[in-house]
């Protein structure tokens, strides 16, 4: 699956002035209010960018995993809250009903989701399972042929905005094999959700906890209708979110850097531009020559990703998508520190955009599996094959 190639770049060239004459003045509101104007989301139904990744059989854009990189590098060159509002139907909300969904479920739910007229969020985490995924305590009970749902998901992006979840629950035993995804309508009886999360940064981003009191749902709501696969379902759902997340951190690097190069160019000290100086030019360098490296790292494995089927799993791909993510996510920690410190004492005050950036991209570290995750992932991985 991929649009083809000029269609792309006209795709590519639309998101861009999108961002720059739409979002990227929004940003001091988005900032200010805590929230992504409605207009500016009706834009994006328009666009399609709820329906990047969906099939066009099914309404959406069609997009190969490294074109989908390509958007998302583009999308980091704003306030990480405008992707936010479409990244989990885009990604982790709605990939699991694509890759192992029944026929039936897809042609029910992928072309509300490619228009945004569903939103999808992905219910993993819980108060006592974060890292350790596979130790989820949400129940689902067998009754008949409906499953009855208890238990709490914590910190989940888009809850209060979800018109439905991709939510992991517990259907037998210990460990992976006994969760299974399921797709719970957020307005069910006995689903309620908790305050809006207060973050450290990316505002306008919406988490909180979803609560589940005794809420039922029919057996065909299991993704796939087999119980026992939905923790390989989330583990291949993050191996893509990854991807997605490391192309996010190198555009918001670049952005970054354009911010600290402008900058050093206008700041001016002991007689010229602190631009001029070498320490300065040396911590521009380091970024850019680290972003480079990154952005070409998504390049490269999305491309491999591309080459094998989008519901089969490969240890080797997931585990350079590991890596990926390890790098990336660390790399723009490093660029947003550095840039704090080219602006000296001005990054540190909000009216910079330098501040809330180095604010927003902590959390890319930890969501989607924290960097010590990805270490353990690619370590086990180098130590099963070779
Ligand atoms: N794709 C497909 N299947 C996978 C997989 C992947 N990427 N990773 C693991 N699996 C499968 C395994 O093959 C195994 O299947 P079998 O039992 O048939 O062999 C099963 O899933 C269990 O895997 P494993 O034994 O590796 O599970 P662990 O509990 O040891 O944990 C980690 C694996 C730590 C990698 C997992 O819990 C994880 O990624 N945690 C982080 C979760 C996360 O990112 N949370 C963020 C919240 S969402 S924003």
């Amino acid at each position: 699956m991929a649009l083809d190639s000029e269609s792309f770049s006209i795709l590519l060239d639309t998101i861009r002035r999108f961002i720059q004459e739409r979002l990227v003045p929004a940003e001091n509101h988005v900032e200010e209010y805590d929230e992504v104007p409605q207009d500016i989301v009706e834009e994006m139904k328009e666009l399609g960018l709820f329906g990047l990744s969906i099939p066009e059989e099914y309404g959406g854009i069609g997009l190969s995993m490294s074109q989908e990189c390509q958007v998302a590098f583009e999308l980091g060159r704003t306030a990480l809250a405008f992707r936010s509002v479409f990244g989990t139907n885009v990604g982790i909300g709605s990939q699991g009903i694509l890759m192992d969904g029944t026929p039936a479920q897809k042609h029910e739910i992928l072309p509300r989701v490619a228009s945004g007229e569903l939103i999808m969020s992905f219910a993993l985490t819980e108060p006592d399972a974060g890292s350790d995924a596979a130790a989820l305590k949400t129940r689902a009970e067998a009754d008949g042929d409906e499953y009855v749902l208890n238990g709490t998901k914590r910190f989940i992006t888009n809850a209060p905005r979800a018109g439905a979840f991709t939510l992991m629950a517990r259907t037998g035993g210990p460990g992976a094999s006994g969760v299974s995804a399921f797709i719970i309508p957020a307005a069910l009886p006995g689903l309620r959700l908790g305050k809006t999360d207060k973050k450290m940064g990316q505002r306008g981003t919406k988490t909180c906890d979803v609560i589940l009191e005794n809420v039922r749902v029919p057996a065909s709501a299991i993704i796939g209708g087999v119980p026992g696969q939905g923790f390989k379902t989330a583990m291949k759902v993050l191996d893509r979110g990854r991807l997605h997340i490391s192309a996010v951190s190198c555009g918001i690097a670049q952005r970054i850097l354009h911010e600290s190069t402008a900058y050093a160019r206008e700041r001016k000290q002991f007689g010229k531009a602190i631009g001029e100086f070498q320490l300065i030019q040396a911590m521009l360098a380091d970024s850019q020559a680290e972003m480079l490296a990154g952005w070409s790292l998504v390049q490269d494995v999305s491309r491999r990703f591309d080459l094998k089927p989008p519901h089969m799993s490969d240890p080797e791909i997931s585990m350079q998508a590991s890596c990926t993510k390890l790098f990336c996510t660390e790399m723009v920690g490093r660029v947003a520190d550095r840039g704090v410190q080219i602006h000296g004492g001005a990054g540190y005050i909000n009216e910079y955009k330098v501040e809330r950036f180095y604010r927003d991209v902590r959390l890319l570290r930890l969501y989607e599996g924290t960097t010590q995750i990805q270490q353990l992932i690619i370590g086990r991985e180098l130590l099963k094959s070779h």
